[in-house]
């Protein structure tokens, strides 16, 4: 017998997606509204989410935008009232800033990937926990990196927010086994983004264009949002714990293969 529901089993169910006005965060909101959820489009950049939430609303699809400061954390109890029941939370919110080795790199971009990556995440997660075990059936998805699984030189600030995003996932599994909330860590290696190698250097196109240069196929997305999505539609007793996703070209944070 055969139980692989691609849908969720109540249609009008609803997924939150962070960070949701591009890249990873937009594409899965995209996704997740084809798969029958209702999608709310959470970032900062409200003028985005809108135009992405009236895109997938036109598709036929159902889509709210709701304009949010992961790091604020009254604001995310504020937006959590709004709930009494959600199937799913992808907390996807974050990213990279800087290069800098640990000797030279600025406290103060790391005090801000720590922020948005983990306490965003944190502040998230918990807010709307009680909606999500309220549901029956709650997902918590963590969109960590493989920055989180092993170090690499210059990736400091971020990969010690990425550490931390992986120990909280796990140790969130851990504490609430029992409930009806699982908790998926998907954890992409190189992904190429409008946004994040752009921020990651600072605006800098030429530094931020250089990290995929001669990679044949680097993720997109869209690739992550099929897996996120994937995940999430498994059958309920099924706990995709963690999935480290890589384009072939790339073995290791390190050994990538370019044809230069
Ligand atoms: C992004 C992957 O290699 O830039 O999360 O750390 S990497």
């Amino acid at each position: 017998m055969t139980s692989a529901p691609s849908a969720p089993a109540a249609p009008s169910r609803i997924a939150v997606v962070t960070g949701a006005s591009s890249g990873i965060g937009a594409a899965t909101a995209r996704r997740l509204a084809a798969a029958g959820y209702r999608v709310v489009l959470t970032a900062r950049r409200k003028d985005r989410i809108e135009a992405l939430a009236e895109e997938i609303n036109a598709a036929g699809h159902q889509a709210t935008a709701y304009a949010l400061d992961v790091t604020d954390r009254a604001a995310v109890d504020e937006f959590a009232t709004a709930f009494r029941t959600i199937g799913v939370l992808v907390n996807n919110a974050g990213g990279a800033l800087g290069t800098d080795p640990v000797a030279t790199g600025d406290p103060a971009d790391w005090r801000q990937m720590y922020e948005t990556n983990v306490l965003g995440t944190l502040n998230l997660t918990q807010a709307l926990l009680p909606a999500l075990t309220a549901s029956g059936d709650g997902t918590v998805v963590v969109v960590s990196s493989t920055a989180g699984h092993a170090t690499y030189e210059g990736g400091a600030g971020y990969v010690a927010a990425k550490h931390a995003e992986h120990v909280l996932a796990e140790t969130l599994r851990l504490e609430i086994v029992g409930t009806p909330v699982r908790v998926v860590e998907i954890a992409p290696g190189m992904v190429k983004t409008d946004e994040f190698s752009l921020t990651r250097h600072r605006g800098d196109k030429e530094k931020a264009e250089k990290v995929y240069e001669g990679v044949a196929e680097p993720l997109t997305a869209d690739d992550v949002a099929d897996t996120i999505t994937w995940a999430v539609t498994r059958p309920s007793h099924v706990n995709i714990d963690l999935m480290i996703v890589r384009p072939r070209a790339q073995a290791s944070n390190t050994k990538v293969h370019r044809e230069l």
